[in-house]
């Protein structure tokens, strides 16, 4: 690393952000032999896991399976203690890995990217940071998350609410005791639907502002055994390998406790009745819909599975008028991040809940006391925003990032994200985007995307410093057909369905174009046409210029 007499640090990668996957970067290419630094906005390191503390927050996939593979002294050695770990257990994780491979002493953290400009003479990028520093670095990486720019939906008045505010994604470190405060919630997606339990129990009074119902499924979350430990531990290099193969990066190993995975769906729910349906949800409840292979393709099949999901929301909440409102309607299941919940409609047979179905009459105002909606005023002490994130392109685009002839991002992206492979964008050389728009990311198991395209970044640069090639770029003719790709896959899927008003489509945010971001092929599928385009000598990329790095 070089510091020249204008204080700017010249290194051979800059990443940003130290999530999990800023985190695997930097020891990839410290290993690599690369010099490297990562600028990181928090304290510390954690990503999703640093900021997010609200009550209940925690994983939906098996810890097991939602931790890394690239150390096996790692997964050996950490013990994770529930099936789904919670927030606390997984922020200590990423510290246990942070203190082991001792990766703090190339984080800069308390550090946020403003500027990320692209220089074709001395083919470097340049990036400023809030501290007035510059650093130059051959190559960018953006480990900048998916869901790290929390969205405040613009509400008139809401400057005016005189009590305390919080957003699920920007959660206070010390905690907030609600105990005897009256609390307002807005928002009823995987944060909302986790947290109101929680705060229900400690809050005087809880209103649930919610503008769309979700589908949610119980969670079932359990302490681990030692002996399934073990099991897994022993099994480890075999699970590992089948999340790369499948289609989201998870085999459900956590869910049977004996290693029993979650069969394919593989009934027709078109050919039941009606009364055969019912049988099935007194038997099996909002599991019973897990068998039908055609509601994930069929929108009549869809809304059967639909109802006996109502049915048995129907009989949980015990307020005929409170469980007509936490009905979801109109849009299919399986259209949007799938939820999991302890306890979240049982929540509301609570007499200090109270639901605001905002389909009655929306939110108005925000006042200095509460809330006014077309169905009335309600007051409280304290308002929550559990109303998401500006998804996938959110914090990229609050860069200024300028490649080739000074092109800014936002203009390639003015009508959405193009990418190759969800990996680099035509006109910016060098640039890298770990688990980006065009690629499984959201879509699965985080931590095996990740892996991925950390492993494939990092063989990619060594293959550039190999060959002494100055430059990469992905080309527009790839981006173009890629982005078809994707949007072929999707199209015809519940994901895309018109009625759907998803984050995968940009949809939470006015004014965001309304294209599908996530690749639906398949984390197994997408890996082989990754490996495969590097060994076709990096096919749909152009290298450029030799000479040493
Ligand atoms: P992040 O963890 O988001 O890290 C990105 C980092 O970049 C952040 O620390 C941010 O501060 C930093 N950053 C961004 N912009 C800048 C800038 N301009 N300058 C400096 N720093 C910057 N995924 C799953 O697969 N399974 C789950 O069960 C799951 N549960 C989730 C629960 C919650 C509450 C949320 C919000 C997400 C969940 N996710 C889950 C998705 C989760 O985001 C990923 O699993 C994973 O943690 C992402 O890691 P990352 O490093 O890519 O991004
Ligand atoms: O955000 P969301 P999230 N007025 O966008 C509502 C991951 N995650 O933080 O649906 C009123 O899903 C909005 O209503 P609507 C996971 O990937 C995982 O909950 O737009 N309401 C919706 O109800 C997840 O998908 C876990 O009509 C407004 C809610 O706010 C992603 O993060 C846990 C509104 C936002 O839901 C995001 O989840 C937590 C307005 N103006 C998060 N604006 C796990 O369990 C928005 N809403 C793994």
């Amino acid at each position: 690393m070089i510091s020249d007499k204008t204080q700017t640090t010249h290194l051979d990668a800059v990443i940003v952000g130290a999530g999990f996957a800023g985190m695997y970067m930097l020891h990839k290419l410290r290993n690599l032999g690369f010099s490297v630094r990562v600028l990181e906005a928090a304290h510390d390191v954690g990503g999703t896991w640093y900021w997010n503390r609200y009550p209940g927050a925690r994983c939906d996939v098996p810890s097991m399976e939602y931790s890394y593979s690239f150390s096996d002294e790692l997964q050996q050695e950490w013990n994770w203690t529930e099936v789904m770990a919670g927030q606390p257990e997984i922020l200590e994780y990423a510290a246990e890995v942070a203190d082991r491979f001792a990766l703090r002493s190339d984080i800069q953290f308390d550090t946020k990217v403003s500027d990320v400009i692209y220089d074709e003479v001395s083919n470097h990028w340049r990036l400023t940071t809030d501290k007035g520093e510059s650093i130059k670095a051959r190559f960018c990486i953006m480990a900048t998350g998916c869901l790290s720019v929390p969205n405040i939906p613009t509400i008139e008045g809401a400057a005016n609410f005189k009590g305390a505010i919080y957003h699920t994604g920007e959660w206070p470190h010390e905690g907030v005791d609600f105990t005897g405060v009256t609390v307002g919630i807005i928002g009823t997606g995987s944060s909302g639907v986790q947290a109101i339990p929680l705060i229900a129990e400690q809050a005087q009074q809880l209103t649930v502002f919610q503008r769309t119902p979700n589908y949610t499924m119980p969670a079932h979350n359990k302490p681990l055994t030692n002996e399934f430990r073990r099991d897994a531990k022993s099994n480890y290099a075999e699970i590992r390998q089948r999340q790369r193969e499948s289609q989201a990066g998870i085999v459900s190993y956590g869910f049977g406790l004996g290693g029993a995975e979650t069969a394919k769906p593989t009934d027709s729910i078109m050919r039941t009745t009606k009364q055969q349906r019912m049988v099935l949800v007194d038997k099996k409840g909002f599991r019973a819909i897990h068998q039908f292979m055609d509601i994930d393709s069929d929108m009549n099949a869809n809304e059967m599975a639909c109802d006996m999901y109502r049915e048995q929301l129907g009989r949980i909440v015990e307020e005929p008028k409170t469980a007509e409102g936490l009905m979801p309607r109109d849009y299919p299941i399986g259209c949007k991040r799938p939820v999991i919940d302890s306890n979240y409609y049982q929540t509301f047979n609570r007499s200090n809940v109270t639901l605001v179905d905002l389909r009655q009459g929306g939110i108005e105002k925000i006042t200095q006391t509460g809330i006014r909606t077309a169905q009335g005023h309600f007051e409280f002490d304290a308002l929550i925003y559990a109303t998401g994130f500006d998804a996938m392109t959110g914090a990229l685009l609050r860069m200024n990032i300028r490649g080739r002839d000074g092109v800014v991002l936002s203009d390639t992206w003015q009508a959405g994200p193009r990418t190759y492979l969800g990996l680099q964008i035509s006109g910016f050389p060098n640039l890298f985007t770990i688990t980006g728009p065009g690629s499984p990311s959201v879509l699965s198991n985080m931590m095996v995307s990740i892996e991925q395209h950390v492993d494939w970044i990092g063989n990619c640069i060594s293959h550039m410093k190999q060959n002494h090639l100055q430059t990469i770029e992905a080309t527009e003719q790839a981006v173009e057909q890629w982005i078809d790709h994707v949007n072929e896959v999707a199209d015809g899927t519940m994901l895309t369905a018109p009625s759907c008003n998803s984050w995968y489509l940009g949809a939470n945010i006015p004014g965001k174009p309304r294209i599908f971001m996530p690749y639906v092929g398949g984390v197994g599928a997408y890996r082989e046409k990754c490996k495969e385009v590097a060994n076709n000598n990096y096919e749909g990329f152009e290298f450029s210029g030799f000479g040493d790095h």
